[in-house]
C-alpha cells in the first residue's frame, strides 16, 4: 500500500516538480528552536520536501533550543523524509531547555503492535557554531541562504566567532563572503508593536543580529504566520495515506489542549526562502529594523536598507501558502 502510494506521489511530482529545473538547488542552513512550537518541524519538512524537488540542498539544521530530545527528533524527522545524513548542531547554551509537547513524547507513541512507532536515534549533535562555520567555509561565495526560525543564538554566536582551524576567517567576514541571504521568523510588523518570542528568548542576540549582519534580511513578522493557520481536518487529508507520519503525530501531541488552528509562522520563512519570486508573499519596501527598548522591532524605511518584513497577506496570497505547505509537507520521501 505504501508503494503504491509513493509511486502515486512520484508520478504526482513529476508532473509538478519541473518549477525549478535547470536551476541549481539553493544552498541552505535551517536553524530552529525545535521543540517549542508545531510550526519547525513543518518548516523542517518543506525543506525536505525542497531537496527531494532539487529546489534546495540542507547543508545543516542547528538547533537553538537545548532540551535533550530536539536533536534525536530532529534526526528521526530527517530521516523519515529520507535524509538521515544531514548534519545537526546544537547550542551551546541553555536555552527553553524542557522537552515541552513533543520532541519527547513523540518516542513514546505505540503502534498496534505495542512497538514504538518512532525509534529514538542514539545520537549526539555537533555544537552548532563549528558547524556553522565549517558549511559557510565549504560553500561558494555568495551562495548560501540562512533561515532562521528560533531564537537568534546561534547566528549571533556566528557573527562573533574568531578565526579557527576550520576557517582563516571570522564569523563576520565568513557571513560577509559566503551568505546571500538570511530569511527569518523574528519580531512583528505591518503596525503590531509587540514582544515576539523569539526575540524575547535571547534579546541581546536579537538585538545584535539586527544590528550587525551584513546580508539583506526578509523577516517574518508574528502577524503573518498567525493569520496563516492549518487545521486538523487538512491534516487528515494531507496525510490520509499515511496518517502515522511523524508530522501528523506532532501536530495530535502539540495541539492537545488546545484548538486545533496550528499557526504557520516558521514555514512562512522557509517557503520565502527557496520560492521568493512566486507570489505566495510580497515584500516592504527596503529600510532598518532593530530591537528597541521595549523588546520590539520597528522599522524605519530607508532605501539603503538591508531589511524587509513581508507584508499583510492577500487572502488569494493565503490560500496559495496554505496548499503549497499542505502538498510539501505531506510529500513522501521517494528515497
Ligand atoms: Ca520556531
Amino acid at each position: 500500500m505504501r508503494k503504491l502510494h509513493r509511486l502515486l506521489l512520484l508520478f504526482g511530482l513529476l508532473l509538478t516538480a519541473p518549477l525549478a529545473m535547470g536551476a541549481a538547488p539553493i544552498p541552505v542552513i535551517f536553524d530552529t528552536d525545535m521543540g517549542n512550537d508545531a510550526d519547525d518541524p513543518m518548516a523542517l519538512a518543506i525543506l525536505n520536501a525542497f531537496v527531494d524537488r532539487g529546489e534546495c540542498d540542507l547543508l545543516a539544521v542547528t538547533l537553538t533550543k537545548s532540551s535533550p530530545s530536539a536533536a534525536p527528533y530532529t534526526k528521526m524527522f530527517n530521516t523519515y523524509y529520507g535524509h538521515p545524513d544531514i548534519p545537526i548542531g546544537m547550542t551551546s547554551e541553555e536555552r527553553t531547555p524542557d522537552d515541552r509537547k513533543y520532541v519527547g513524547a513523540i518516542f513514546d507513541l505505540k503502534g498496534k503492535d505495542g512497538a514504538p512507532l518512532f525509534e529514538k536515534p542514539d545520537f549526539t549533535p555537533e555544537p552548532a557554531v563549528p558547524l556553522l562555520r565549517k558549511c559557510l567555509a565549504a560553500a561558494e561565495d555568495g551562495s548560501v541562504v540562512m533561515i532562521q526560525v528560533g531564537f537568534s543564538t546561534n547566528f549571533a554566536r556566528l557573527l562573533d566567532s574568531p578565526a579557527d582551524d576550520i576557517s582563516p576567517l571570522s564569523g563576520l567576514d565568513l557571513v560577509k563572503r559566503k551568505v546571500r541571504l538570511l530569511s527569518t521568523m523574528f519580531g512583528a510588523f505591518n503596525g503590531r508593536y509587540q514582544n515576539e518570542f523569539n526575540v524575547m528568548n535571547d534579546v541581546d542576540a536579537a538585538r545584535k543580529l539586527m544590528a550587525e549582519w551584513p546580508t539583506p534580511i526578509w523577516l517574518s513578522g508574528f502577524e503573518i504566520g498567525e493569520a496563516i493557520r492549518i487545521n486538523r481536518k487538512q491534516m487528515d487529508s494531507a496525510f490520509c495515506a499515511d496518517p502515522d507520519h511523524p508530522l501528523m503525530h506532532t501536530f495530535i501531541l502539540y495541539r492537545e489542549g488546545w484548538d486545533d488552528m496550528q499557526a504557520t509562522f516558521d514555514v512562512t520563512s522557509a517557503l520565502l526562502a527557496i520560492r521568493p519570486d512566486d507570489g505566495y508573499f510580497t515584500l516592504s519596501p527596503k529600510g532598518k529594523t532593530r530591537v528597541n527598548g521595549d523588546n520590539v522591532t520597528p522599522f524605519d524605511e530607508d532605501p539603503e536598507g538591508t531589511h524587509q518584513y513581508i507584508l499583510e497577506v492577500t487572502p488569494e496570497q493565503k490560500a496559495r501558502v496554505q496548499e503549497a505547505f499542505l502538498y510539501l509537507m505531506s510529500q513522501p520521501s521517494l528515497r
